[in-house]
């Protein structure tokens, strides 16, 4: 049972799991993350925030809405010269992905092209490339899968009837329409979603079911824990029990067998506990470096000595060179993941993974 893709979940179902005893969540989640993925291994993403606050939409959570005062400044789009540099230096840092990211409702015309520019020149650095520019159509879509972009991040937040708390300005059926655009397009989708909005259990549980029954899984899932910042109408939410974050981890990874599980943004108030507890929930991917769009993220160096104490290697997607390790007081640990560059599940060796992306 451990290996089967289902599309047909309930709601029921899906609470069912989170209903569980904690070790037994854990277990099942075990079980599906060794069938489908290297089990020690986690892949890594650095973000950019290419266009930076006075965003028109509401949503709840967000410092770069234009809404809230949240001392987010408005920054004009990133010139092509700076992503080239930020994305040379994620690579070094170990990084295999780079994901732009734009505060727009949705693009103009001009804003996919320079995008596309963008895309071009991280791509040509050997790394993959993922971005979050709001809501596409199909043509839009095309046009940055013609770029080379290889993923395109969209998240659904939350569940349809928790939604409309969140967000009044775009619609849920929107947010399909992009990711159905995306899908069309041929590109990978990384969709997810924010625990900590003052959702219930059953919010979460039918969240993962619509991601589960979209028509294909996402290659990607990343599960956000809500970053309160000051201004923002969610700054005053109550903090999640840990436990419950690992649970939507744990049941993510077993309603998305092969999806990569990404813990994303929250790590920075996480201890390292938690975050271990995690990946023994099935994460397998995170984002890597200091910051995350406008908000913080642990230090590079936090979370190379993190992976070593763990014995966690970067995970390589097929097709790219392992990349280079910094000089670096846990380098012989990390560097020795990126030593070899294969396909098995059974060690702590550096593998490709995350097996439905898919590469032009
Ligand atoms: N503007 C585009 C959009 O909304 O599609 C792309 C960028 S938007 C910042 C990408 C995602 O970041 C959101 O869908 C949300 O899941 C996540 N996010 C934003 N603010 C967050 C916060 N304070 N805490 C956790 N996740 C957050
Ligand atoms: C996603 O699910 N989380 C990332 C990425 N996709 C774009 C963004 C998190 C943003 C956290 C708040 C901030 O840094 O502004
Ligand atoms: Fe704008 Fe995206 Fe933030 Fe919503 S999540 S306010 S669309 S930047």
């Amino acid at each position: 049972m451990t290996d089967t893709t289902r599309h047909d979940w309930t709601i029921d179902e899906v609470e069912q799991l989170f209903s569980l005893p904690f070790a037994d969540l854990m277990f099942r989640a075990q079980e599906v993350h060794r069938a489908n993925h290297p089990h020690n291994a986690v892949q890594m993403s650095t973000l950019l925030s290419i266009k930076t606050g006075a965003c028109p939409e509401d949503c709840a959570y967000c410092p770069q809405s234009v809404r809230y005062d949240t001392g987010v400044e408005r920054e004009q789009l990133v010139p092509l010269e700076e992503v080239r540099t930020r994305a040379q230096a994620a690579k070094d840092a170990g990084a295999t992905r780079f994901c732009m990211g734009a505060a727009w409702r949705s693009p103009k015309k001009r804003d996919v092209a320079a995008v596309a520019a963008m895309i071009r020149e991280v791509r040509a650095l050997g790394m993959e490339t993922c971005a979050t520019l709001g809501m596409l159509t199909p043509d839009q879509a095309h046009e940055l899968k013609d770029a080379g972009l290889d993923y395109y991040n969209h998240n659904v937040d939350t569940s349809p009837e928790f939604y409309g708390e969140i967000i009044t300005t775009r619609t849920y059926q929107d947010r399909l329409d992009t990711l159905a655009a995306v899908r069309e397009a041929g590109l990978n989708v990384c969709c997810g979603g924010i625990v900590g909005m003052g959702e219930t259990t059953r919010d979460r549980a039918s969240m993962l079911a619509t991601l589960a029954n979209l028509p294909q899984h996402p290659e990607s899932v990343p599960i956000n824990q809500l970053v309160r910042v000051p201004g923002t109408p969610l700054a005053g939410a109550a903090a999640v029990d840990p436990f419950d974050f690992v649970r939507t981890i744990a049941v993510a990874r077993v309603v998305m067998p092969k999806a990569c599980v990404r813990l994303s943004a929250g790590r920075e108030a996480m201890a390292d506990e938690l975050q271990a507890l995690c990946f023994l929930a099935g994460a397998n991917s995170i984002f890597y470096g200091e910051k995350l769009l406008t908000t913080g993220n642990p230090d590079v160096t936090r979370d190379r000595a993190l992976l070593a104490r763990l014995g966690i290697q970067p995970l390589v997607p097929p097709g790219l060179s392992p990349p280079q390790a910094p000089a670096h007081e846990h380098e012989e640990h990390v560097h020795g993941a990126h030593c070899s560059h294969t396909g098995s599940h059974t060690s702590a060796r550096p593998v490709s993974s995350c097996a439905a992306t898919r590469r032009r």
